[in-house]
């Protein structure tokens, strides 16, 4: 069985795990510590980075995107990266944004966690404005995500991470309309498997 070297927090291997369980492939899941990262994760993937995921002859594949493109080729039903040109620009677009918002949550993360008693404010004020940009460009494009796709799906990861992290930054109070979404979302069983948990 391929194995996933994953946490059960990172938003980028719950993406990978939604792929998996909505396409029905068994995932031998292997947790990380990121504080003290293990050999298999440094050989197979020398970024440091989860999720990994380790072939049956022994091939690795870093990155999200890169994984979820081949789950999507190994099992190409329910699409979740669509085929037609249009179509698939524009959720790889939505898909590329989602990613984004996360990455600058991850970063405020990390600005927390390794500076705590001297945080870098305007860094974390431009952050913040620019995960609000994001969340604004989903509110409205909802019909866009309406299906589950893979920006759809990477957008519920990026809002549960920030949630799971940052619920008191206030966007619930913000952006109602994409939170109804997000709850209605959320209850895919997939979403609901792959919750993050510390
Ligand atoms: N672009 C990567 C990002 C992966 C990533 O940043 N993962 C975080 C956990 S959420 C990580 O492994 N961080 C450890 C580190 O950067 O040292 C992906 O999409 O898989």
């Amino acid at each position: 069985m391929m194995k996933l070297l994953y946490t059960t927090r990172s938003p980028y291997a719950r993406k990978v795990r939604i792929f998996a369980l909505e396409k029905n492939i068994d995932l031998d899941l292997v947790p990380e510590d990121l504080t003290a990262k293990s050999e298999n994760l440094l050989k197979n993937n020398p970024a440091g980075k989860v999720p990994a995921l380790i072939l049956e002859n022994g091939q690795a594949l870093a990155d999200s995107a890169v994984i979820c493109e081949y789950l999507e080729y190994l099992k190409p039903e329910p699409r979740l990266i669509p085929t037609d040109p249009e179509k698939r620009f524009q959720i790889l677009h939505l898909d590329a944004v989602a990613k984004g918002m996360t990455d600058v949550t991850v970063s405020i993360f990390y600005e927390q966690f390794l500076h705590k008693d001297n945080v870098n404010k305007p860094f974390l004020e431009s952050r913040k404005k620019i995960i609000h940009d994001c969340l604004s460009f989903f509110e409205s494009r909802l019909p866009q995500i309406e299906e589950l796709h893979a920006a759809s799906i990477n957008l519920a990861c990026g809002i549960g991470y920030l949630e799971f992290r940052f619920a008191d930054f206030g966007f619930r109070q913000q952006f109602p309309e994409l939170m109804t979404w997000y709850d209605k979302f959320i209850q895919h069983p997939s979403l609901k498997k792959t919750a993050p948990v510390e």
